[in-house]
């Protein structure tokens, strides 16, 4: 039986998260096909790692996990690599990037397959056919080649989480010492290890990747599993704090308050993403049972505060500014930091309009920290994702923009800051937008100095707030080179882009 690679491309400069991508799609051949993993986080050389491997002519397959952005700096020219020195390896990409951007991956020629959202019964099935030369044409998540076209499968139905195979932490270890992938001292503790407990997301946000991945389906290991996982990784592996990476870890009060009921005497802290909306919609003894549970701080998408754009970014039809203002309150009294990120940058009719939108949303989020200035305020620049069907998306398409044409022109210097959702292309913003926005964030962080970055002692952040001041206060965000220079003296944390 031919052996699988498993590459993680590098995601991250430092503090990188364990692998749960690949270590899914390992767990989901474990025991069927013999497996490793290649850590581009963690390899000085992860080509010549890779290649290695391939040389003994035991791996004939490859599978590579690819969100967008970093990632693609070493999907792309390893896997053209791989096909010109190792024609006979079979390539399969799994993951959001290859996801929303299939057609562009296949007719790159280089990548074979496509596994569109879980791959967790799709990629052993992919696997099994090739090995035994048998029809994989009907295998669902699968997009595939034929001839000239591209052929994209009916979706499966979301797999009961709680009955996936346990991840394969021993393999992992084996390979790479699972305490490479503690985040150090962070704000939540100093062993702090990233766990997934679901999949998906049941809202419809036309600006959001999940939405075409996932089609507004969520399935979740229930709390019972996923206390199970954490004891076992808090005694086995010693992490004293979880980073939960669910797309929206609160959807549903009950199990929240069952794994908090859980989870609260072993006395570890945890972060987790959610809506403003349906929090809101928690009881207060709830809210008091997450934070004494260990929950600091909880990611939430703000958005913006403009009702107008929140209905064209569909958040579901019940956020509103107010509803934003008036929670960043409530959270107050729980103690629990609300990290509000926000999308600045949609489309409107008008250059005016767009001005105002992005004019609106500042004054907004220096509300937001009137209120409560513990709020932590995450800025995205709104990037597009092909959630077609969606109005945003329409009006996006009609500006002119356009995805690039071949998968390569992904690794060039304009897309990559695209991905980072920080210069996005967009044909209605104009370097002056995207300098007002770029230059209240950085005032902003300087006024505000995010809690997440630990390293800044109370001495900095005093001298930082304190040159930061008369600017936040008097709006005046041009050129601001001063705060810049102490961020990169001082190495500031970007939480947009390292994680919480
Ligand atoms: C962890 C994480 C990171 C980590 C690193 C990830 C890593 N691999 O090391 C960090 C913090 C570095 C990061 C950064 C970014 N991230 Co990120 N990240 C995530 C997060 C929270 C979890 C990923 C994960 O482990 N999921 C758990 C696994 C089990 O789920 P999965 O990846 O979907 O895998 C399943 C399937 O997709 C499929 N699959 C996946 N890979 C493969 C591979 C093969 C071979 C197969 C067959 C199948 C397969 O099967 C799996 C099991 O069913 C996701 C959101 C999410 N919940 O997934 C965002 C997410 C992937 N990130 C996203 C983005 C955009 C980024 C950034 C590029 C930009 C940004 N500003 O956030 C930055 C890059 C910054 C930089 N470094 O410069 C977006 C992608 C959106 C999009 N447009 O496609 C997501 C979806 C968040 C979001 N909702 O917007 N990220
Ligand atoms: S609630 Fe969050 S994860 Fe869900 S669709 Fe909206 S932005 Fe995406």
């Amino acid at each position: 039986m031919n052996k699988v690679i498993l590459f993680n491309p590098k995601s991250a400069v430092a503090k990188h998260r364990i692998p749960n991508s690949i270590m899914n799609i390992a767990a989901s051949v474990e025991g069927i096909f013999d497996w490793t993993i290649v850590d581009g986080n963690c390899e000085e050389n992860p080509y010549q790692k890779i290649a290695g491997l391939l040389q003994t002519g035991a791996f004939k397959y490859i599978g590579i996990t690819v969100m967008p952005g970093p990632q693609t700096k070493q999907a792309i020219p390893f896997s053209k690599k791989i096909k010109e020195d190792f024609p006979g390896t079979i390539i399969i990409w799994g993951g959001y990037f290859p996801t929303n951007h299939y057609k562009i991956v296949l007719q790159s020629g280089y990548v074979d397959f496509v596994i569109n959202g879980p791959g967790d019964h799709a990629f052993p099935q992919l696997l099994n056919a090739l090995e035994n030369n048998t029809p994989y044409e009907l295998i669902k998540n699968l997009i595939y080649r034929n001839g000239d076209g591209v052929i994209k499968n009916a979706k499966e139905d979301l797999i009961e989480q709680d009955i996936l195979p346990a991840l394969p932490y021993d393999k992992l270890n084996s390979l790479y010492a699972i305490d490479k992938y503690y985040l150090g001292k962070t704000y939540l503790g100093s062993r702090t290890l990233a766990y997934h407990s679901s999949i998906g997301c049941p809202f419809t946000c036309s600006f959001c990747a999940v939405v075409p991945t996932y089609e507004a389906r969520w399935k979740a290991k229930s709390a019972q599993h996923v206390f199970n996982d954490v004891k076992y990784i808090k005694e086995k592996w010693g992490a004293n704090a979880i980073e939960f990476h669910d797309n929206n870890f609160f959807v549903s009060e009950k199990r929240t308050v069952e794994f908090s009921r859980m989870i609260r005497p072993e006395r570890m802290n945890w972060w987790g993403m959610a809506r403003i909306d349906t929090m809101d919609k928690f009881k207060d003894e709830s809210l008091a049972l997450i934070r004494e549970a260990g929950c600091k701080i909880i990611f939430f998408g703000a958005e913006s505060g403009n009702d107008a754009v929140l209905k064209q970014l569909d958040k579901g039809g019940t956020q509103t500014g107010e509803q934003i203002i008036r929670f960043a309150e409530r959270m107050k009294s729980f103690d629990i930091i609300p990290e509000y990120s926000f999308v600045l940058g949609t489309p409107a009719p008008t250059p005016e309009r767009v001005m105002e939108q992005i004019e609106f949303d500042i004054s907004f989020i220096k509300k937001v920290k009137e209120v409560n200035p513990r709020t932590e305020i995450v800025l995205y620049t709104y990037s597009p994702v092909p959630t077609e069907g969606s109005e945003l998306f329409a009006r996006v398409k009609e500006s002119g923009f356009e995805f690039p044409q071949k998968l390569e022109d992904w690794v060039t210097p304009q897309w990559e800051r695209f991905d980072l959702r920080k210069n996005p292309l967009t044909p209605w913003l104009t370097p002056e937008m995207i300098d007002r926005i770029r230059n209240f964030e950085t005032v902003l962080n300087g006024y505000y100095p995010t809690v997440s970055d630990i390293r800044l002692t109370s001495m900095k952040r005093k001298m930082i707030r304190f040159v930061s001041g008369l600017r936040y206060k008097t709006n005046f965000y041009r050129f601001p080179y001063e705060i810049k220079l102490l961020h990169r003296m001082w190495k500031y944390r970007q939480p947009e882009i390292q994680g919480f």
